[in-house]
C-alpha cells in the first residue's frame, strides 16, 4: 500500500448542507489528524468523530471525521472522510491543506479504480457505480443498483462456466475424433442456452437505452387543432408559441415531461397539411412525418369542432402499429355532430374529448403515458448494460452463434469451434476487466466524477 495518497471532494461543487472530502492511501490517517481534532490516539475505524476542522492548527469549521482501515474500505486502502459545512471556500481550504501534507488531487474515478485494482469489485460493478450516479430515471438507477450488487457479474460468471464446459467437451471431441469415426455432436445445447441468456441481457440494453432517452411521444395533428396548446398544458408552462394563424410551429420543439420517475420526451411538431403553406412550412411538415415515424408513441389530436378530414385519416394511417391516443381537442366548443362523425371515422378506437385551453380531461393523456411506462420491462428484472458492455456482448453473441453453427453443421470442425469458444471467453474476461487493456480501463474511469 505504498501508493500515493489521493484527496478529492465527493460532493458536487457549490454550496450545500454538507460537503464530503475523501482521502485514500497510506497517509490518510496522518492527513486526517492534521485536518481534524480532537481525535484519540487510537482511532476506532468506521466510527464517526465530532471534530473541529483545522487550518494550520486553527479551527475554521466543525466536521465529522471517519477513518477506514485497509482492506475494509471502499478502495481497499486506508481511507478517511471528513464531512464539513458545504461552503466552497472551506472545502478548498481543506483540500489545499491535504495537498500541502502530500496528498495528490484524485483523478476522476480514481477511488473506484483503486477498488477495482484491489479486487474489491470487478469492472462491471465499478462501471455500475458511475452508471448509477448518471442514471436518467428512477428505473435506470434501480437497474444499475442491480449491477452494483453483481447481477451482470453473476450472469457472466455463469456464462463463463458454460463456455469452459463447452471448450472442454469440444477438446475431448477433437482428441476422440483423431482415431474414431466422426459422430454428429449432440452437445451444442449449452452454446444455444448461453446465446439465449445473452439475448435476454441484450434486451435489457435496449430497455436501458429507452430509459436513458425516455420514450419519445409526438403530438401529431393537422395545423391549428391545438397541438402547441396541448404541449404547453402538459408541461404546465408556455413553452411553445400558439397562434390562431395556421402553420405557426414550423420546426419542432422537444421537452422533457417527468412522470412517475420516467422522463418522457414530448415533441410538438409542425401541423400536417398535405397542401398549401410556404417552403419552410412544407419542410416542417416533412419533418413532422419523419418524427411520427420515429416516435415511440403518439398523441393524435383532432378538432372536436370540425368533422374529421382527409389529413386526420392520413396521420392515423401513419400511426398504425404504434401506441397512440386519439384526442378530440377544443371540447369547450365541441360540435356534437362533428364529434359523432369523428367517432364513426375512428370506429374501434376510443376518442377522448379534451380541452388544451381549459385543461379539461388531460388526465386521459397522463394515464396513457403512465401506461407506456408500465409496458416497459420491470427494471428490477432487467439487466443494465452500458455502451462498452453492449459492444462486447454483441461480439460475444456473434462468437457463440458461430461456435454453435460449427458444432451443428460441421462436426469435423472441432478446432474452429474451440477457437470461437476461446474467443468468447476472452470477451467475457474483457467485460469483467480481468483481461482489460490499460487504455480501456483509463477510458472507463475517465468518465467518472471526481471523488468517486
Ligand atoms: N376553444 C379552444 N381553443 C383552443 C383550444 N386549444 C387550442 N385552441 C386554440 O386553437 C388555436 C391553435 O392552437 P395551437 O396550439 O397553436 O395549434 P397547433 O397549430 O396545432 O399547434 C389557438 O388559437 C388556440 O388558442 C381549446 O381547447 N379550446
Ligand atoms: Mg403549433
Amino acid at each position: 500500500m505504498d501508493e500515493e495518497t489521493i484527496v478529492a471532494p465527493a460532493t458536487p461543487p457549490g454550496r450545500g448542507g454538507v460537503a464530503l472530502i475523501r482521502l485514500s492511501g497510506g497517509r490518510s490517517e496522518e492527513i486526517l489528524r492534521a485536518l481534524a481534532a480532537p481525535l484519540p490516539a487510537r482511532i476506532v475505524p468506521r466510527r464517526s468523530y465530532h471534530c473541529r476542522l483545522l487550518d494550520a492548527g486553527r479551527a475554521i469549521d466543525e466536521c465529522l471525521a471517519v477513518l477506514f482501515r485497509a482492506p475494509r474500505s471502499y478502495s481497499g486502502e486506508d481511507m478517511a472522510e471528513v464531512s464539513l459545512h458545504g461552503n466552497p471556500f472551506l472545502v478548498e481550504e481543506a483540500l489545499a491543506l491535504a495537498r500541502r501534507l502530500g496528498a495528490r488531487a484524485a483523478l476522476p474515478g480514481e477511488f473506484t479504480y483503486r477498488a477495482f485494482r484491489n479486487g474489491k469489485m470487478d469492472l462491471l460493478r465499478a462501471e455500475a457505480v458511475n452508471d448509477l450516479v448518471r442514471a436518467h430515471s428512477r428505473a435506470g438507477a434501480v437497474m444499475e443498483f442491480g449491477n452494483l450488487e453483481g447481477r451482470l457479474s453473476r450472469a457472466l460468471a455463469a456464462l463463463r462456466e458454460t463456455l469452459l464446459r463447452e471448450a472442454a467437451e469440444i477438446e475431448t471431441g477433437i482428441e476422440f475424433a483423431e482415431d474414431q469415426a466422426l459422430e454428429p455432436d449432440p452437445g451444442a445445447g449449452g452454446l444455444e442456452r448461453a446465446a439465449a441468456a445473452l439475448d435476454a441481457i441484450l434486451a435489457g440494453a435496449r430497455f436501458q437505452e429507452a430509459l436513458d432517452r425516455g420514450p419519445r411521444v409526438v403530438i401529431a395533428g393537422r395545423v391549428n387543432v391545438g397541438k402547441s396548446s396541448l404541449f404547453n398544458a402538459l408541461l404546465l408552462r408556455e413553452r411553445s408559441i400558439t397562434s390562431a394563424h395556421p402553420g405557426t410551429t414550423r420546426d419542432y420543439i422537444e421537452e422533457t415531461l417527468l412522470l412517475d420517475g420516467l422522463a418522457f420526451r414530448l415533441v410538438d411538431a409542425a401541423g400536417i397539411r398535405a397542401d398549401g403553406g410556404d417552403d419552410a412550412e412544407a419542410q416542417g411538415v416533412r419533418r413532422s412525418l419523419a418524427l411520427i415515424g420515429e416516435a415511440d408513441a403518439a398523441l393524435l389530436l383532432l378538432d372536436a369542432a370540425q368533422p374529421p378530414q382527409a389529413d386526420d385519416l392520413e396521420i392515423r394511417r401513419r400511426l398504425e402499429g404504434k401506441p397512440r391516443l386519439l384526442l378530440a381537442n377544443k371540447a369547450d366548443r365541441a360540435d356534437a355532430g362533428a364529434v359523432r362523425a369523428i367517432r364513426a371515422a375512428f370506429a374501434g378506437e376510443e376518442v377522448h374529448l379534451v380541452s388544451a385551453r381549459r385543461g379539461d380531461n388531460l388526465e386521459a393523456v397522463t394515464a396513457f403515458l403512465r401506461g407506456l411506462g408500465r409496458d416497459l420491462p420491470d427494471p428490477a428484472a432487467a439487466v443494465a448494460v452500458n455502451l462498452r458492455q453492449k459492444g462486447l456482448l454483441e461480439a460475444l453473441r456473434a462468437r457463440l452463434a458461430a461456435a454453435a453453427r460449427l458444432r451443428r453443421e460441421a462436426p469435423g470442425a472441432g478446432e474452429l469451434a474451440a477457437e470461437e469458444v476461446r474467443g468468447a471467453l476472452r470477451l467475457v474476461g474483457e467485460l469483467s476487466g480481468e483481461t482489460g487493456a490499460e487504455d480501456v480501463l483509463q477510458r472507463v474511469f475517465a468518465s467518472f466524477c471526481i471523488g468517486k
